[in-house]
């Protein structure tokens, strides 16, 4: 068996809970009897995986069975390993299926979801103040987030270079009544420990938000080591400029597992529809009292949507987001149903007007 030697964690032994393993996987591993064991996929590299297992920490390759059949594990994923007694290596030959799984619309023109962590309980968005805080573009994080069937946790960083934090919280509270919005300062430590409820044995959780917003920072400051490069102030200019390139699983003092990612570049829904309405309850609630059942919130006479923009309940800005996120998920399922080839054949051209602004939005 092939010990890992790579940078993805320091070698550590650890239990199978220790590492997220519950009474599901536990059923779903059952069927396998002889030389299999269950391991958790860390970190992915360019043609291996790094996986904790119950005594430390491997390498393994997949299946060419899994490579023929596109089944690829993501960060998080618990999987099936084959011990090869005499070669003394492993392979990864199933996948355990997930408990949750964080996916966004894939970059470019790729209509699949592209999986970015699977078996998640809480997902981090974390913004900065500065030139990253966009309401927009926490309301998207949010719309993927409660489609994956984690729980989402808005984590403001840098509040050490605010006066009064709490105007950006409120502004956040503003579109995620519900949602907990933790202040930090990842370089500090200040207001840290307010992330405590979540960090918790065997629970995992994934970090997302742009580059330079501080995610490593707040890995490396959780693991009280420099473990993650960050970017120098100096260097980073605030326009894609990404440190971190590959996803990473830690296990942190508290026991909890931890995900740090690449910044998110481009952010796409998919047909994340039920995440729309996790996100934007107040229109849906809203919508409710349009004249016609049908009715987009545009010109229609009775729109009760409308209404709430005009006598300042609503924020027309946030009508806006949800609009776009509506057109987006109209062509992402009109995408999935028909395919990309036929769809850009046939019905581009009527959709095409709003692909640009689509892909906007995405990048925004
Ligand atoms: N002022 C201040 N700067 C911070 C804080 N947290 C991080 N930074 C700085 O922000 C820059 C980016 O931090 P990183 O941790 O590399 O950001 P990241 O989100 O991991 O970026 P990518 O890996 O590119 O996705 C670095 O220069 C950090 O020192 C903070 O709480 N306050
Ligand atoms: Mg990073």
């Amino acid at each position: 068996m092939s010990k890992s030697s790579s940078p993805c964690n320091p070698q550590r032994i650890h239990t199978l809970e220790e590492i997220g393993w519950t009474e599901e996987f536990e059923r779903a591993f059952s069927k396998y009897n002889g030389p299999y064991l269950p391991g958790r996929v860390a970190c992915r590299q360019k043609t291996v995986f790094d996986l904790l297992i119950e005594d430390g920490e491997v390498t393994a390759g997949l299946s060419g069975a899994m490579r023929k059949l596109g089944r690829y594990p993501a960060v998080g994923d618990f999987v099936v390993l084959f011990s090869h007694p005499e070669a003394k290596t492993l392979t990864i030959v199933d996948i355990l299926p997930q408990k949750t799984r964080f996916s966004r619309g894939a970059s470019g023109r790729e209509s699949s979801d592209h999986v970015i962590a699977a078996n998640i309980d809480y997902i981090f968005i974390v913004t900065a103040a500065g030139h990253d805080f966009n309401l927009r573009r926490i309301e998207r994080y949010l719309v993927i987030a409660h489609a994956s069937g984690a729980c989402p946790v808005v984590v403001l960083n840098k509040t050490d270079l605010l006066d009064d934090p709490s105007i950006l919280i409120d502004e956040i509270h503003s579109i995620s009544s519900d949602i907990p919005v933790i202040p930090i300062s990842a370089m500090s430590g200040e207001g840290v420990e307010g992330l405590d409820p979540y960090l918790l044995p065997g629970k995992t959780i994934t970090l997302i938000g742009s580059s330079g917003v501080g995610k490593s920072t707040l890995i490396n400051h959780l693991l009280e080591n420099q473990v993650q490069e960050t970017s120098h102030i100096r260097e980073y200019d605030g326009k894609g400029h990404h440190t971190t390139t590959v996803r990473q699983l830690f296990i942190l003092k508290s026991g909890a597992l931890m995900i740090d990612n690449p910044g998110l570049r481009e952010v796409g829904i998919g047909c994340a529809s039920e995440g729309i309405a996790d996100t934007f309850p107040d229109i849906l609630e809203l919508a409710e009292e349009c004249r016609f059942s049908d009715c987009q919130h545009e010109e229609e006479p009775g729109c009760a949507v409308k209404a709430a923009v005009q006598n300042g309940l609503l924020q027309a800005a946030r009508l806006d987001s949800y609009q776009r996120l509506m057109r987006e998920l109209a062509f992402e399922q009109e995408k999935a149903e028909i395919g990309l080839a036929r769809l850009k054949k046939k019905r581009w051209k009527p959709i095409a007007k709003f692909a640009k602004d689509i892909q906007k939005s995405k990048e925004r």
